[in-house]
């Protein structure tokens, strides 16, 4: 093959000196090389089979067994061992601990430059770019969902293994009802690191997305549990703001727990952008969110003693200018935009027997929301053995509303395995799944008939 391409003597010169001394291999690698820049591509076809067929001769030498890695990788180091079981991970993390510039501490925290006419800007790029209208269908908002997870590999690493369970259980959902999705891992404001973290995040979206009427934030603790509900989004069609929660709890009672900040809606607009920036002064992360943690203790109801936290510091801004944003936030109670696992995870059994998906509610939970276990990190409030466990049956109580589409189930909401619910079919598509989410009537796109 060499022979034919280059000529007998040039070949046996590079062979004979790549025959003297150990450097054998790197030789036939610059021959590869020459091999390329002399003939090119052309003589052997593709660029690809060009490669493969010197890849093989490189092979037929037999002086090393894996020719192609060294010519795909060409790394020497770190070639010890090909156990990923024991591998650590803190080798190729880099950058770890904090070399981040340091904001000064007299300057107020922002979330960025003042905007005070995004309503504007926003309506003219709607009325130039008519190809991404905010609404796709009448009372179909475009909706973004936004998810996330810090950027660092859990403690351990099942907890990767249940984030990657619930992003797919995302992923279902979103797809289902027509809705977009971001996943984050990056931490764009080292300041708002934690659970302050999702309103720098809020606010670029929002910002770089005019296109998107309501984005709706979870938890990466947080499950769709009811694959079939649809958000009822002409209920809130006056409002901009919607969790779930209890006016008297949060109005009258200031407690802590009245609302919860795990699943929300937030309406894209100067509204956003302005309670964005109510909310955020509390997030700065050392004395400030210390300080801030001992008011928000001081004056909301039943609550620890801990650094502040979005959802307190929600509870309190409300409570505290009701006036100011109250008439654009709904707190929703009629069905789980967030449900509390503790009160749903051991009812599921009897919610199936007795009900069906699309309700939403205690009959059936739209999210079911871990809070209080925390398993990417290291301690949370609960025992790791039960949250797991649970989460497991959240997951797949979800999946099965997936899986009967496909014709299979969970064989417990214990089981990760499946097993089939109805035969196949020759006439596949006659074949209708019984909650319709093949093709549900909210995901349809109706083009304008021209
Ligand atoms: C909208 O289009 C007009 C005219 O083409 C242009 O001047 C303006 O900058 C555009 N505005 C936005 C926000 O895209
Ligand atoms: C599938 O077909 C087999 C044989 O015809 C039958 O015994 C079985 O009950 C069917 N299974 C389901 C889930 O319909
Ligand atoms: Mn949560």
């Amino acid at each position: 093959m060499l022979e034919r391409c280059l000529g007998r003597r040039r070949v046996r010169q590079i062979q004979r000196t790549c025959r003297q001394g150990t450097i054998t291999f790197l030789c036939f690698f610059l021959t590869v090389v020459m091999l390329r820049g002399t003939i090119g591509a052309g003589k052997f076809g593709t660029p690809e089979q060009d490669f493969n067929e010197i890849r093989e001769h490189l092979y037929s030498r037999g002086r090393r067994v894996e020719p192609h890695r060294v010519l795909e990788e060409a790394q020497p180091e770190n070639t010890e061992s090909n156990n990923y079981a024991t591998f650590d991970i803190s080798k190729i993390l880099v950058d770890e601990g904090g070399d981040d510039e340091k904001r000064d501490p007299n300057t107020p925290y922002s979330l960025g430059p003042k905007i005070s006419d995004w309503d504007e800007q926003r309506a003219e790029w709607l009325k130039n770019n008519s190809d991404y209208p905010n609404f796709i269908g009448p009372n179909k908002p475009r909706v973004l969902l936004v998810t996330g997870s810090s950027p660092k590999p859990c403690e351990n690493p099942v907890g990767d293994h249940y984030l990657l369970k619930s992003i797919k259980n995302k992923i279902d959902y979103c797809r289902i009802h027509g809705i977009e999705i971001f996943y984050n891992m990056a931490l764009l404001d080292a300041e708002m690191a934690g659970f302050w973290a999702k309103l720098p995040l809020i606010r670029k979206l929002l910002l770089s997305h005019p296109e998107i009427e309501f984005l709706w934030w979870m938890d990466s603790d947080a499950m769709f549990t009811d694959m079939a509900f649809e958000v009822p989004w002409e209920r809130y069609k006056d409002y901009n703001f919607v969790m779930h929660g209890w006016n008297e709890m949060v109005y009258d009672e200031k407690n802590w727990i009245g609302l919860n900040t795990g699943s929300f809606l937030l309406r894209n607009g100067q509204w956003a952008l302005d309670i964005l920036d109510a909310w955020a002064p509390m997030g700065p992360k050392g004395k400030i969110r210390d300080d801030a943690g001992k008011i928000l203790t001081r004056e909301l109801k039943g609550r620890p003693v801990f650094e502040a936290d979005d959802q307190s510091a929600m509870v309190y801004l409300l409570a505290t200018q009701r006036d100011k944003w109250g008439d654009k936030v709904y707190l929703e109670n009629a069905y789980y935009l967030h449900g509390y696992w503790g009160i749903l995870v051991d009812r599921y059994e009897e919610m199936i027997d007795n009900y069906h998906p699309g309700l939403g509610d205690h009959r059936w939970p739209l999210v079911t929301h871990f809070v209080g276990c925390k398993p990417c990190g290291k301690f949370g409030d609960y025992p790791v053995e039960r949250c797991l466990r649970q989460m497991d049956r959240a997951y797949n109580f979800g999946d099965n509303q997936i899986l009967q589409m496909y014709g299979f189930t969970h064989k417990s909401l214990a089981s990760r395995r499946v097993k089939r619910v109805r035969n196949e079919s020759s006439n596949p598509l006659e074949v209708k799944d019984e909650l319709g989410l093949l093709h549900p009537s909210f995901k349809a796109i109706k083009l304008p008939t021209s």
